[in-house]
């Protein structure tokens, strides 16, 4: 391989892998369920994935909460549970749906009052190291 061509490709690689990760991946529908009193809030979202690559969500944060867990919810004979869950995939070329009765965000602790209307801003940490902010509307109980 001659020199110009070893750095054509090297040049090649760099930009190839800088596009992978967050800037294939869009965030859209994001809203926050807020519940009475201490009772903790809910997030949900799609993360579509438009490159060639798998990507995991593997950390949420936001300066709105005092914490912010990645959970799965389940129903076993009836009663609804729900654990927090490590990472989430998001296929290539697929969509993360995280939705009431289904995976979601849980938001703990915020650090100001909220009313529906508001918009809070959450950040996503994904595998690769990247990270997207996201707005999130605020809702009352009902989702209105
Ligand atoms: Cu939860």
């Amino acid at each position: 391989m001659t020199g110009m061509r070893r750095i054509l490709l090297t040049l090649w690689l760099v930009l190839y892998c800088s596009t992978s990760g967050a800037a294939d991946l869009t965030a859209r529908q994001a809203w926050i369920r807020l519940l009475p009193g201490d009772l903790p809030a809910a997030g949900y979202l799609e993360l579509v994935n438009s490159g060639t690559n798998r990507v995991q969500l593997v950390g949420v944060q936001s300066t709105g909460f005092g914490a912010v867990e990645l959970h799965e919810s389940s129903e076993q004979s009836g009663v609804a549970r729900m654990r927090r869950v490590d990472r989430l995939q998001i296929p290539a070329g697929g969509t993360l749906r995280l939705k009431p009765r289904g995976y979601h965000l849980m938001l703990f602790r915020p650090t100001a009052k909220l009313q529906p209307g508001d918009r809070v801003t959450v950040t996503l940490e994904f595998s690769d190291g990247t990270r997207l902010p996201v707005e999130f509307l605020l809702r009352d109980a009902t989702g209105q």
